[in-house]
């Protein structure tokens, strides 16, 4: 995977969203966001024919932009949407059994320790989701904040494999997470609470 396209990695799911999340995802599209993912997820958050409806919309947004379309978690999903990518955690299905399953899509995996780290089976997947680095309301369920500082100490265990820091990041901690070696960030809240998108998006 190239590690550009983790630049400005914008994730989201109808419970995230206070209007329209096909609004929301076309104007990040145009502020210039590299890579999408569809996570819908938690409470609120939509199931079955409802969930496949948005996702086709917001997957034919990414193909217009030429935006990577990740999918979270739902390996059925990602193959009814054609995702490019499919972005796994630790209590979700084993990165080893989806490459087996798409050997051609993007793998993601998230990671929040070291024994983490270590029990990762890196050479299966396309980059590493590290967090959260902040603290964050947007994940409930959401493990303590990591700080850039590990985001370094990762970067220089796995100087090949592209990163993206996670949780909690906004338009002015974005550098810092940069400067401490990550590829990209991955953000929710910083672009879909933002009053005007087109600006949060050129200011990340
Ligand atoms: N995984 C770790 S933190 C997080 C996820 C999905 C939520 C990130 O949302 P925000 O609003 O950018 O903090
Ligand atoms: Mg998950």
């Amino acid at each position: 995977m190239e590690a550009h396209l983790l630049r400005k990695y914008f994730i989201m799911g109808s419970q995230d969203c206070d209007r329209n999340p096909v609004d929301i995802l076309t104007e990040a599209a145009q502020a210039g966001i590299t890579a999408f993912q569809f996570r819908e997820k938690g409470p609120d958050s939509l199931m079955g024919l409802k969930k496949v409806m948005l996702g086709r919309q917001l997957r034919k947004i990414c193909y217009q932009n030429s935006i990577p379309f990740i999918v979270n978690d739902d390996l059925e999903l990602a193959e009814v949407l054609d995702a490019d990518g499919i972005h796994v955690g630790q209590d979700d299905v084993n990165a080893e059994e989806v490459r087996a399953r798409f050997p051609d899509k993007m793998i993601g995996l998230s990671i929040s320790t070291l024994t983490e780290l270590e029990q990762s089976p890196l050479s299966v997947i396309d980059y590493l989701g590290v967090g959260p680095i902040f603290p964050t309301g947007t994940k409930k369920d959401a493990k303590t904040p990591v700080g850039t500082k590990w985001i370094s100490q990762v970067r220089k265990q796995l100087s090949h494999l592209p990163l993206v820091g996670i949780g909690g990041i906004t338009t002015t901690s974005a550098r810092d997470v940069m400067e401490a070696g990550a590829d990209g960030v991955a953000i929710i809240s910083a672009i879909t609470k933002a009053s005007d998108i087109q600006k949060a998006v050129n200011q990340l």
